[in-house]
């Protein structure tokens, strides 16, 4: 079938998580200042913790690695949902094939600009939906929504989606990153409504 999609108009009662409304618009959210790369001579991206060998890409290393279309919903905490976003980007399995990981490697905290950090288990950081993403509805991302590259793990809500992606870290046990410190949830499913640490 041509023009083929994932989703269907008769699933999209199922498509929306609990206590979530869905909106066209973009909104932009993060804690702190946007940065702004002038000279991307200085973006790198660091892949560290428990693998063999540490590798930093440059950026015209990243953007010579093979992107592909990804397409999903996203589920923001604050209780928006937007649907059918298309996305260019790097999948984890590209990015997998450049380290070696250790076998004690359980967990992966995403470091972004100005030490900003979301943690994540490192099953849930290898499914196939979770990519490095540049492009999103067929525009390059605006530095307000991440760019130069941002992760984006839709099955979790939206937080977990590090901006200004930097770096990524293997780690043997789960550790908060920012948010998760503050008090939301470990883990983040927004079908189960995990938004807080007490959920
Ligand atoms: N580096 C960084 N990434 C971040 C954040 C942040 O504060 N810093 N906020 C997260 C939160 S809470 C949300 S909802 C999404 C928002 O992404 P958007 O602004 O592109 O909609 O980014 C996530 N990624
Ligand atoms: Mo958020």
């Amino acid at each position: 079938m041509a023009n083929e999609t994932k989703f269907t108009n008769d699933n999209i009662a199922d498509r929306v998580p609990p206590g979530q409304t869905l909106t066209d618009g973009f909104p932009v959210l993060h804690y702190g200042s946007v940065p702004y790369y002038n000279d991307m001579s200085k973006w790198d991206l660091r892949l560290f913790g428990l693998v063999e060998e540490e590798v930093t890409l440059s950026y015209k290393q990243f953007l010579a690695l093979p992107m592909r279309e990804f397409h999903n919903d996203i589920h923001c905490v604050t209780t928006w949902s937007k649907l059918d976003n298309v996305w260019e980007g790097v999948s984890v399995a590209t990015i997998m094939e450049l380290v070696k990981l250790k076998p004690e490697a359980k967990y992966v905290m995403l470091h972004a600009e100005h030490g900003w950090t979301t943690n994540l288990p490192l099953d849930d950081f290898l499914r196939d939906t979770t990519f490095l993403g540049i492009r999103h509805n067929g525009q390059l991302l605006t530095p307000e929504h991440g760019a130069p590259v941002r992760a984006v793990v839709p099955h979790l809500y939206f937080w977990k989606s590090a901006k200004w992606l930097r770096g990524i870290e293997f780690m043997e046990k789960d550790k908060p990153g920012f948010w998760e410190r503050n008090g939301y949830h470990m883990y983040g499913d927004p079908f189960k409504e995990q938004r807080y640490d007490f959920d």
